[in-house]
């Protein structure tokens, strides 16, 4: 008997590309059919079979109340029953750009977009725009979305030129970004020694979420600002998924870096369309319609999206529960660690604020080189063995779990539960 995911799969893949709207979520990383989700609630979602599921992925990180927050729902609703788009200013996008700048510092003046993407390509924009350089530099395993000059992957030396990582990105325009080793600080040192004056901008993920979860190393960031600083460039800290995530001010709060600029994402918007790039004044004054450096967008600070991220912003800022929300991701990391010295599996796990990576590696990774060494195979079964025990990681060994406000001991205990028993299968 065909499951109602096996059959809404089937049709999906008849009218859009592999299925899905976003590739990740086709689960070919893992194997199988991905659930068709029909409705969540709190730490919970549920598929088109019925079948609930604890959840980890949170929409890839948005979801940091838990799904479907009353006072989210009720604010949205409010929002949609006057309007769904104006296209012209309103004082709730002021109320947003008020709540994010003053919840990182280092923002101070911000412009709402629709998504990730747009951030960190207007980002990167606004900081050719500013310096009149064109080169960037980014790092392997750092994801930023997929605008033409981010979709790039190392070039033969880690110091030459980037080469495109998908089909459509034409070769001169890999050719204006470099890409480095995340934590490498000795390339860091030697690029901007060689080019230090022609680089616009280096945009990172300041803990790196993309490639399965990497800390940067102590002096890492500090390398970034220092070089930055002394030759010119601009210092972007992509903190879409790190944002309100790693800390309330984001990792650049937690971290004592202050970048000059940073784009955000995801939980901004509460799980509805908003993205955000924002920073120091004398360089956001460079957008349009105020400087040279245009920028657009149709439905940049929706009414109804507006209304979800602040009614989000609003309760993580009151609330503030980060120190729970650490504590509990703290107690599944921990738990997972002893289920799998329990069950003799080569296994290590580590957290930061709300998120976690769970390597099949003795120890966690320090860079993209050994996340690599991480084995893929078993990460895969781990993953298909926790579905079937009604816990729902992220589809892949390159992404990082999130734990969410509603998450609690009920669920970590059953999560533990599954585990053990998802270890002794392997
Ligand atoms: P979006 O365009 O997907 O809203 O944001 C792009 C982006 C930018 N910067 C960082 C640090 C990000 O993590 C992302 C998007 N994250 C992925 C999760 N690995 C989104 C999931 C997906 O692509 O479906």
């Amino acid at each position: 008997m065909k499951s109602r995911n096996d059959i809404l799969f089937v049709r999906a893949r008849e009218c859009i590309p592999a299925g899905v709207n976003s590739p990740v979520r086709a689960f070919r990383a893992v194997g199988g059919t991905p659930p068709f989700m029909e409705r969540a609630s709190g730490a919970y979602l549920w598929d088109a079979d019925g079948k609930r599921y604890i959840d980890y992925l949170g929409s890839w990180g948005p979801m940091v109340l838990g799904h479907t927050h009353p006072d989210v729902v009720e604010a949205v609703q409010a929002a949609a029953s006057k309007a769904l788009s104006f296209g012209a200013p309103t004082e709730a996008e002021i109320e947003l750009a008020e709540l994010i700048c003053r919840l990182v510092p280092s923002i101070e003046m911000v412009r709402l977009v629709s998504s990730g993407t747009e951030a960190t390509m207007s980002a990167i924009r606004l900081a050719r725009g500013h310096t009149a350089r064109s080169l960037i530099v980014k790092f392997e395993g750092c994801y930023h979305g997929h605008a033409d000059s981010l979709l790039v992957k190392a070039g033969s030396g880690a110091l030459t030129f980037g080469n495109p990582s998908s089909a459509g990105v034409p070769p001169e325009t890999a050719a204006h970004t470099l890409v480095l080793d995340f934590n490498d600080t000795a390339q860091v040192e030697e690029l901007f020694r060689n080019k230090g004056t022609q680089i616009a901008c280096v945009i990172v993920e300041p803990v790196a979420g993309n490639m399965n979860l990497v800390l940067p190393k102590p002096g890492f960031l500090e390398s970034l600002r220092k070089n930055c600083s002394q030759h010119g460039a601009v210092l972007i800290f992509d903190e879409v998924m790190t944002g309100f995530r790693v800390a309330l001010g984001g990792a650049q709060a937690r971290y004592g870096i202050r970048p000059d600029l940073t784009t955000l994402g995801k939980v901004i918007g509460g799980g509805l369309p908003v993205g955000a790039f924002g920073g120091k004044r004398e360089i956001m004054q460079k957008i349009a319609p105020l400087g040279p450096v245009y920028q657009a967008g149709t439905l940049s600070g929706n009414p109804v999206a507006v209304a979800a991220g602040i009614a989000t912003l609003r309760l993580v800022e009151e609330k503030n529960f980060q120190p729970k929300i650490e504590a509990t991701t703290r107690a599944l990391v921990d738990g997972l660690i002893a289920e799998a010295k329990k069950g003799k599996v080569v296994f290590s796990a580590q957290s930061v604020g709300s998120m976690f990576g769970l390597y099949f590696r003795a120890s966690p990774p320090t860079s993209f080189a050994e996340v690599m060494q991480c084995d893929k195979d078993r990460f895969n079964r781990f993953f298909h063995s926790m579905l079937e025990r009604d816990v729902y990681l992220a589809p892949s060994a390159y992404e990082t779990g999130f734990v969410s406000a509603a998450h609690g001991a009920t669920e970590i205990d059953a999560t533990l539960a599954a585990a053990r028993e998802a270890f002794a299968a392997l």
